[in-house]
């Protein structure tokens, strides 16, 4: 039998369910999530192997209509570079999405010539009437994509375009080995499980003034030893981050490291220490040395 292979994208405005879309095709729990927009702020590549076919998913951020920092700026490079290399395109909605919101991202799909699943999310939140409205209007605006609607949170319908996108694939040899789940390191897993906790643990403008960086990972045999700086922009976030004696800093450690030990099947230690850099987010410098650019 032939084999396929393939680089499906999946890209949606914030929020819309993205990561949870792609952690439930792939079955691990890769891209973090939250009720907050802007979670994602890389592109993450998860793989599902098979025998007969192998697909590289991207997650990547959610498009940002206006940007207001460059950190933003770099979020929406990584969605017109998934839209670059795709064999198929997930373009993830829900009802809660405006038009207006999503015209440009819309139009992109429009022009892409590669196939395009538009896909419905958070359908247990509609009624059955206003998710056969939803479909309907979905195959008006864009009448070349399939349209499918799913709960990525429950799972309902995951099966359905994962086998939607294998009849989609061009025949092609695996482009990774096929024990491999992803292209980032435990590294990267790991800042993001404590900037997970950070955007489900603080409010407001908190979250998004974040970085969060390993410094030192020691690992051993029963305890892998973890240090990381979560960067803020200035003083008053930092004690806001750490909290009265501590204690918010103290809850978001131990909430990631239980995270970080169901990541890598062992027990871990996680130090976490709060450093302010000053306005990281337009910093062209600091967002190179953050990897969000190359530049
Ligand atoms: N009710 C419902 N909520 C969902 C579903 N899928 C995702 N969510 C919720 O929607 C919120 C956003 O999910 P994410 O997966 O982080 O969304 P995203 O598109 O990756 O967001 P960004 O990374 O910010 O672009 C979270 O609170 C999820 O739990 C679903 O099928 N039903
Ligand atoms: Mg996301």
């Amino acid at each position: 039998m032939s084999h396929k292979s393939g680089f499906v994208n999946i890209i949606g405005l914030p929020n819309t369910g993205k990561s949870t879309l792609m952690n439930a095709l792939i079955g691990e729990r890769l891209s973090i999530i939250s009720p907050k927009a802007q979670t994602t702020r890389h592109r993450i590549l998860g793989i599902v192997n098979d025998e007969n076919y192998q697909v590289v998913f991207s997650d990547t951020p959610g498009f940002i209509n206006q940007p207001a920092y460059k950190l933003q700026n770099s979020m929406n490079e990584s969605v017109a570079g998934a839209l670059e290399d795709a064999d198929v395109l997930l373009f993830v909605t829900d009802k809660a999405q405006k038009d207006e919101e999503q015209k440009h991202l819309i139009e992109l799909v429009e022009k892409s010539k590669v196939p395009s699943i538009v896909v419905i999310n958070k359908m247990d939140l509609c009624e059955k009437k206003e998710l056969e409205t939803l479909v309907n209007l979905w195959k008006e605006k864009l009448p070349k994509s399939t349209v499918i609607t799913i709960s990525a949170a429950s799972g309902i319908n995951v099966k359905k375009i994962l086998k939607q996108i294998v009849e989609l694939l061009p025949e092609s040899p695996a482009y990774y080995d096929k024990d491999q789940l992803t292209d980032r390191n435990v590294r990267f897993f790991v800042s993001e499980m404590v900037r997970e906790k950070i955007f489900l643990n603080y409010s407001a403008e908190i979250p998004y003034s974040c970085q969060v960086e390993v410094t030192d990972y020691n690992e051993s045999e029963t305890i892998d030893r973890i240090k990381c700086v979560i960067y803020v922009e200035r003083e008053g976030q930092k004690a806001i981050i750490i909290g009265k004696g501590g204690s918010a800093l103290k809850k978001t450690g131990t909430e990631a490291r239980i995270e970080i030990e169901k990541f890598i099947g062992k027990k871990a230690h996680l130090e976490l220490v709060v450093k302010v850099r000053d306005k990281w987010r337009n910093d062209p410098l600091l967002l190179k040395n953050f990897g969000y650019t190359n530049r």
